[in-house]
């Protein structure tokens, strides 16, 4: 379902922190004087997954848990186009898990961001794959993203921001994004972001967040360091955040896709397809064939 480029007023409670995450992408977008018509959003299933419908962009309601999928495959029909994918816990880590490993791997440059508040808000609270133990009857040790990100030996960005700090967000995304635009390979943010509803957890993660680049050692362009650095911040009961990957290594875009397949970077959906053009390529094909 392709929508219209119209915003509708937003439906989210009063306070959810999803609406940090509209302003920082808000601000983001006009900061890199990104016009509208040249940004797409494909947004998961859930609360956080209806943002597209509040952005005056192009947007897309994906199937649950397929959005990257949807927006590897706009990327790669046209690599002009600013792609976030954006969704919820529920969406991305759950139904969703699959694709998410993939996307690290496949490396597109396009920007996740996803919208963490360790529940399903749209139906009603039930345990996410984030859920502490305890909370909805949840025996399950929680899934952390993060980890899983950094854990992958991949040229990937990789970053936590916290819907009660939009300035810090909003700084992040703009890296986020400048970094798909230089071709640099895929983009990850987890949003902190408090269902007030179901889950208000403003007040114990605004004491518990801790920005990993106050601390000695910090160095994102090492993801070995930074993994061993992330983990010991979690032992000590802090939540890291900041960028935890700034990868200086090329990604495979860059060195395949952009500079040798797509020179101009003219993806199929700008390429000329008419018969005229192409005669020679089809003749050839088709003799290979019968
Ligand atoms: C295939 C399928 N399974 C289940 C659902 C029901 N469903 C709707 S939203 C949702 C979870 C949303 O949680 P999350 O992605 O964390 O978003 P939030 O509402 O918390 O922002 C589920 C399971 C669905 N819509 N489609
Ligand atoms: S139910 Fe939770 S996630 Fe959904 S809009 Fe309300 S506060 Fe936000
Ligand atoms: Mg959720």
């Amino acid at each position: 379902m392709v929508q219209s480029a119209k915003a509708i007023p937003s439906t989210w409670c009063p306070g959810c922190g999803h609406f940090g995450v509209l302003s920082a992408v808000k601000k983001s977008l006009g900061e890199l004087k990104i016009p509208n018509h040249a940004a797409v959003l494909v947004g998961g299933i859930g609360c956080s997954g209806g943002i597209h419908n509040f952005l005056e962009i192009n947007g897309i309601h994906a199937l649950h848990g397929r959005l990257l999928a949807q927006a590897v495959g706009i990327k790669l029909a046209n690599p002009k186009l600013t792609v976030i994918a954006a969704g919820g816990d529920g969406d991305g880590y759950a139904i969703g898990m699959g694709h998410f490993m993939h996307a690290f791997k496949k490396n597109a440059s396009l920007l996740y961001i996803l919208m963490m508040n360790e529940t399903y808000g749209l139906t009603k609270g039930q345990a996410a794959p984030t859920a502490p133990i305890g909370f909805d009857g949840n025996v399950e040790r929680p899934f952390d993203g993060i980890r899983a990100a950094l854990s992958q030996e991949v040229p990937n960005f990789v970053a936590r921001t916290f819907s009660g700090d939009p300035r810090t967000m909003g700084k992040i995304l703009t890296e986020a994004i400048t970094f798909n635009q230089e071709g640099r390979g895929f983009a990850f943010v987890e949003d902190l972001s408090p269902c007030v509803t179901y889950n208000d957890t403003y007040k114990e993660w605004r004491q518990r967040v801790l920005d990993l680049s106050t601390l000695p050692g910090y160095d994102p362009t090492d993801r070995k360091t930074m993994f061993r650095l992330y983990l010991e911040t979690v032992e000590k009961g802090k939540i890291p955040t900041g960028v935890f990957h700034r990868p200086a290594a090329p990604s495979a875009e860059a060195e395949s896709l952009e500079l040798k397949l797509l020179p101009d970077r003219i993806g199929p959906a700008e390429s000329d397809i008419g018969i005229d053009r192409n005669r020679a390529g089809y003749d050839k094909l088709l003799q290979a064939v019968t």
